[in-house]
């Protein structure tokens, strides 16, 4: 699969790499790491990436600004999207062809080929291995630190189930090339005093179950009296994992006109059933969407059942 696809990033002159929308390291990581591979690779070659900013992770890469007409007869290549719902930047069709890399379960079938690997920890990972598999294409530290960033920042830091033994061979690889990993660290979890605060908030006030189920519920009014956005509590998803007892937990926050509801697991699987409420994603963590209050305790009354289970 690697090879057909170096094969058609040959016969293009021109290659758009597309991820999904809502940004994490991951989707930056291997949108920029492929462009730079293929960039300090195949010169000539005209490499673009393009999607939203998020002001959190502009200091990984920016996106490049590109007019319509840069996709008459281009290879789209879309990184770590599994639902074409969610690729960011809907020019990913005007393409000659589009190629999908992608670590999420197959949900939607797009894109020829499809390089799908959910054994894969990140798609930073696969892109990783195409080096691994080359050792004589170039990777400069720039491509190697935003591999890096997408591995680190899907595996929680190398301590996720996801994390097999090329996890870490790829990320030997990548601390091979030169690249500030101090710096690197010190800034994809530096947070605003802010969101330190609203963790704060988050700590005290979660509910734990007799089922196994956390959650808490940051409605906008909430949100704003921080004087935060909605998307800046998602990093905040993990912040009360370690509690004894926890098996599957939810942070709900709230947007104009819609709940985003961030579900991690420990055992139980739940992309099933962020299905069920406008979501999907891995078995142990998913996102879905809820339009009430009331809906997002069904989904908590389904996250209970499905943890009483186990
Ligand atoms: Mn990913």
């Amino acid at each position: 699969m690697i090879d057909q696809i170096l094969e058609e990033i040959r016969r293009y002159e021109t290659i758009i790499i597309h991820r999904h929308v809502r940004p994490d390291p991951d989707a930056l990581g291997s949108q920029g790491g492929l462009a730079s591979l293929i960039r300090d690779n195949f010169p000539g070659k005209r490499v673009y990436i393009v999607g939203e900013e998020t002001e959190d992770l502009r200091f990984l890469v920016r996106m490049d600004e590109i007019a319509d007409s840069a996709y008459a007869g281009a290879l789209v290549i879309v990184c770590d999207t599994a639902n074409q719902e969610r690729v960011s930047d809907s020019r990913y069709s005007c393409g000659a062809r589009i190629i999908k890399i992608d670590h999420h379960p197959l949900v939607d079938s797009y894109g020829e080929p499809q390089w799908v690997e959910t054994s894969a920890s990140s798609t930073s990972e696969m892109i990783t291995s195409i080096y691994r598999n080359h050792p004589e294409l170039v990777l400069t530290g720039q491509a190697a630190r935003l591999l890096f960033a997408g591995i680190v920042g899907d595996t929680g830091r190398f301590q996720f189930s996801n994390v097999t033994e090329e996890t870490f061979l790829s990320a030997a690889e990548l601390m091979k090339k030169p690249f500030d990993r101090q710096k690197f660290f010190d800034t994809l979890y530096q947070r605003k005093l802010a969101v330190v605060r609203l963790n704060g908030y988050v700590l005290q006030h979660f509910t734990l179950t007799d089922e196994g189920v956390g959650f808490i519920k940051l409605p906008l009014d909430l949100i704003h009296s921080f004087h935060l956005q909605s998307s800046d509590a998602s990093t905040l998803v993990n912040c009360f994992s370690t509690t004894e007892g926890l098996k599957a937990w939810v942070l709900f926050s709230e947007e104009e006109g819609l709940i985003r509801a961030r579900i991690r697991s420990k055992g139980p699987e739940i992309n099933q059933l962020a299905a069920r409420y406008h979501g999907g994603g891995h078995p142990l963590a998913s996102g879905a969407t809820v339009y009430s209050w009331d809906e997002a305790d069904g989904l908590i009354a389904d996250l209970k059942v499905l943890c009483s289970r186990t």
